[in-house]
Order: structure tokens, then sequence, then C-alpha cells
């Protein structure tokens, strides 16, 4: 396949190009380094630094990797997208192009309009790149289980069945998400849903949990590869920093009561779903979604499962419940539905005390370049 990677530079990103040229298919990787930007203006960059996106390609096929050609530019600037989409034709367009974070976004009005205006503009741009350049290639979006929100009822893969006054039909599961980073998501929902609707695109919504994870079978061939690593409040998802914290002897910051469910998932699991999603690609006319997660825990059972880990490795893990600072749901029903990604074949890799206690050992190799003034929450949500 020739396939498209949308915010290839980014903690998924990256992995995800190395991955699909190592299966042999035609990979062209895309950025604008907006991540890496607003990490430095937020003081937020990570654990190590990682190369530019030209030297990553580079290093890969050095250390044997095959060829990933490399476009910097913005998805959110329509001339310099169209010009992707005609020159390489994609079968695939994996569509990671956003600004990630939520507490980003509810920094400040920039913030939230960088973020909103990023988000959409750059989905919007890339359901008319395809229409108007490659309309048969399927668009696999990175989407968020945080679409949801915490409703009191199981939630279902992407749709729901609904029977009201004696008649019947279906429709996108109700959203009600707790940032606005993740309200961009639900509203990148909607626009592909009409335009798969009025146009026909073929399109899969991936409603992925927390990623956790530092390396990968690619990455392994030279430490340059590795994935970018965050701890910081802004851009470190709750496991990568629990890590990071049991490393610096740092209380694991628990928000609130800790009892704030979500679905999680290990990066290799990430580009095993991607890679099953773009290989049985959704029908012309279908937006096909699927929760993307393997595992639910609260965030009090992940820190439990770090001080675990850390025990085996040596290292004292304390934990400390801090005031949370966003607006959430801490204790809370949560039963989502997650059939579709195994009924392709994925292989969850769970969470066990190995895979923790790895990820602290390459954490270790790092500690020097901890900086704890990263760690506690800076943004709150009101
Ligand atoms: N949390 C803590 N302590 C921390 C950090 C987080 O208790 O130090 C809690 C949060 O309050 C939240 C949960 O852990 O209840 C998950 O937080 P997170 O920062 O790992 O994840 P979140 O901000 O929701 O966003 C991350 C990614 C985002 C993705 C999302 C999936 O940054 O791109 O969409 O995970 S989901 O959470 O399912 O919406």
């Amino acid at each position: 396949m020739r396939v498209l990677v949308l915010g290839g530079d980014g903690y998924l990103g990256w992995p995800t190009s190395m991955h699909f040229a190592a299966r042999g298919h035609e990979v062209m990787a895309v950025d604008n380094y907006l991540r890496r930007r607003i990490a430095q203006e937020t003081g937020s960059e990570p654990l190590f630094p990682t190369p530019n996106l030209q030297d990553r390609a580079t290093f890969y096929r050095q250390a044997g990797g095959r060829s990933i050609e490399v476009r910097i530019g913005d998805c959110a600037d329509y001339r310099f997208l169209a010009r992707v989409f005609a020159d390489f034709k994609p079968d695939v367009a994996i569509h990671y192009a956003e600004q990630p974070s939520a507490p980003y976004s509810m920094i400040a009005y920039d913030e939230a309009w960088l973020t909103l205006h990023n988000n959409l503009t750059a989905t919007f741009n890339v359901i008319w790149a395809t229409m108007e350049h490659a309309p048969d290639c399927h668009i696999v979006k990175l989407g968020t289980m945080g679409e949801y929100g915490t409703p009191n009822i199981d939630i279902e893969e992407g749709w729901i069945d609904i029977e009201h006054k004696g008649r019947k039909d279906r429709f996108l599961f109700p959203r009600a998400a707790g940032s606005l980073y993740h309200t961009t998501k639900v509203l990148d929902t909607d626009l592909l849903w009409f335009y798969v609707r009025v146009h026909g695109l073929r399109v899969t919504d991936l409603m992925q949990g927390p990623v956790y994870g530092l390396s990968t079978p690619e990455s392994d061939r030279d430490g340059r590869l590795l994935p970018n690593f965050h701890y910081d409040d802004i851009f470190g998802t709750v496991v990568n920093r629990f890590l990071v914290q049991a490393v610096a002897g740092v209380p694991l910051t628990v928000y609130g009561k800790g009892g704030q469910t979500r679905g999680y998932l290990n990066l290799l699991d990430t580009l095993q779903c991607i890679e099953l999603a773009a290989s049985s690609p959704a029908q012309r006319g279908e937006l096909r979604i699927f929760n993307q997660f393997t595992e639910t825990f609260t965030v009090n059972q992940l820190a439990e499962h770090v001080q675990i880990a850390g025990r085996a490795m040596h290292l004292a893990v304390t934990v400390q419940n801090l005031a949370n600072p966003r607006k959430e749901r801490e204790e809370h029903y949560y039963n989502p539905a997650h059939k579709g990604l195994a009924e392709l074949g994925l292989e969850p890799h769970p969470m066990t005390t190995g895979i923790l206690t790895a990820m602290l050992g390459q954490v270790i190799a790092h500690r020097d370049r901890i900086d704890a003034r990263k760690i506690l929450p800076r943004v709150r949500w009101s």
C-alpha cells in the first residue's frame, strides 16, 4: 500500500511510519513540527531529544530500515496538503496531524483557538484532499475514547440503536467530551460522517484510549529512532508520567480520588490496530468506528501497578492524591465495548509488571535528564 502518515513526527506517527515501512509498504511521513514547537513554548520537552523527521528517516535507513519519504508542511494549509495527495496518491491516509493534548487546549484563548483551528482544519483538508485527489483512499483517523466521556450506560462501538416512540434508527453514540481537545475529536467525527454520507468516503475512526510505551522493534534498531517520550503535565500521558515519577522519586500524581477509569493500550497495540484497520479498509460510504484500547484501569490501579513494578526495580514509589486540575468524574460507571479490532485479529500486550519494569529500565537510563519542575499540573480546567 501507499501509506500516508500525517503527523509522522509524533509519539504515534513516527513508530507508525517505521512499522508500515518495515512491512514493505511505501510510506510518506508528513509533519510541520507543531507539537515540537508548542512543547518547547510550554517548557514540556520530552525526556530525551529526538532527531528531526528527515534525520530520523536517514538514521532508520542507515540502521537497515526501508526508505520513508518525508515532507515538512502544515496539513492545515490546503494547497500543501492537496499537493501531497496529488503527488503521492495514497491508498490509506493515517491522520494523526492534530494538537494532541487536553491540558494544552485548556490553557487560555490562544491555545484553545490553535487546537480548534488546527484540528478541524486539518481534518477538513484531509477530507477535501481525498475527495479531489485520491477519492478511493481510506482515511484512518485517530479519534479518542474521550469523545464519549463517562456516561452512566455501556459505551457502544461508535453507534447506538435507539427506539423512540415505537420507531428505531441508528445514530452516532452520544458524545460528551471533557476538554476542548477531546471536543475537537467529536467535531472531527461529525465532519467525517457528513462527508461519508454525502460523498461516499471510506473512513475508519479509531476511538483510542491513553497509550503507554517507549519502544518498538523498529525503534530498537538505534536509540535515535525512539518515539518522543513526554512526562510533563501537558504532553505526557498518565502511565508514562507515573513511570518517570517513580524513577525521579516524586510521589505519583493521582488527580483527585483516582477512580477515573479509562481504556489503555501499549504503543505496540496501537501499531497493530492501525495496521489491522488499514489492511481491511472501510467500504465506500462507510464510517467504521472501533474503540481502540485493550484494558481498563482506574488511576489508582495504575498507581498500584507502577508501585509493584517500582519495588521490583528497588525504587521506593509513593502516591499523592492532588486536587484534580481537571473537571471530570472521579468515581463512575465505565463499560465500553471493544470487539471490532479483536475480531480483526488484535493480539493485546497486557500491562504486565515485566512490561512496566522494562520501561522503568529505559527511563532509568535517562534519569539525569528528568526535570522535576515539569511534573506537577500547571493547567486547571477552571
Ligand atoms: N491523570 C492523573 N494524574 C496524572 C495525569 C493524568 O490522575 O498525572 C488522570 C487524568 O485526570 C485522567 C486520566 O489520568 O483521568 C488520563 O489522563 P491522560 O493525561 O493520560 O489522558 P488524556 O488527557 O485523557 O489524553 C490522552 C492523550 C490524548 C488521547 C486520550 C485518550 O493525550 O491524545 O486522546 O489520552 S482518552 O483519555 O481515552 O480520551
